[in-house]
């Protein structure tokens, strides 16, 4: 009895290594458009449809939108794929997580490639991937895009897309199953001794 309780609790003991399961929350590429978004207008950069655009996301604009939580996670991770596109001089694209800024990035209008919008010389289109962390418990995740360009959608402009949010939980501590599992072991074995 007391050499299988200890081959258990070995198991037990190398099966416990810590680990996080992820779950996905969304996962958007504006193929179908972009319900629930604040902001819902879309368009196509090189066939591809994506949240904003040219002559749609310049000054003051803004796209938001929340998700539903369980609660129990104790991270997320907020991914997304950022497209600059023509005469940018030096302002920012900000994303915030839950009103508070997770990221700021400023760009100028020659970086990148010639894909979209104005085709002037050096008006140039950067697509940028994005990997955001954000630890919290809250039941709810407001993600929002914005920027802190000032001139019309034809002459600086933004998009988004490839919008990618899943959770992270952490699985009960191992060491914790194994001591759970010795208890309940001790229990059984002087249930069987006392008959
Ligand atoms: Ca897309
Ligand atoms: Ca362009
Ligand atoms: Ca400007």
């Amino acid at each position: 009895m007391f050499k299988n309780s200890l081959n258990l609790i070995l198991v037990l003991l190398t099966l416990s290594v810590t680990n996080v399961s992820a779950t996905l929350i969304t996962s958007e590429d504006f193929t179908s458009g972009a319900t629930g978004w604040s902001n819902n207008s879309t368009s196509l950069i090189n066939g591809d449809r994506v949240l904003g655009g040219f002559n749609l996301f310049g000054a003051g604009a803004f796209a938001q939108k929340t998700f539903t939580l369980s609660g129990n996670q104790t991270s997320v991770n907020v991914n997304l794929d950022f497209w600059k596109g023509d005469s940018w001089d030096g302002e920012s694209f900000f994303v915030y997580v839950n009103g508070n800024l997770l990221f700021s990035q400023s760009y100028v209008y020659h970086q990148g490639t010639q894909v979209a919008g104005q085709q002037h010389a050096s008006w140039n289109e950067l697509l940028v991937p994005i990997s955001l962390n954000y630890n919290t418990t809250a039941t709810s995740l407001t993600v929002r895009f914005s920027s802190s360009l000032n001139q019309n959608p034809t002459d600086e402009w933004w998009a988004v897309d490839n919008v990618v949010i899943n959770d992270n939980v952490s699985v009960p501590e191992p060491t914790t199953l194994a001591i759970f599992a010795l208890g309940i072991m001790g229990l059984a074995s002087r249930r069987f001794k006392k008959q």
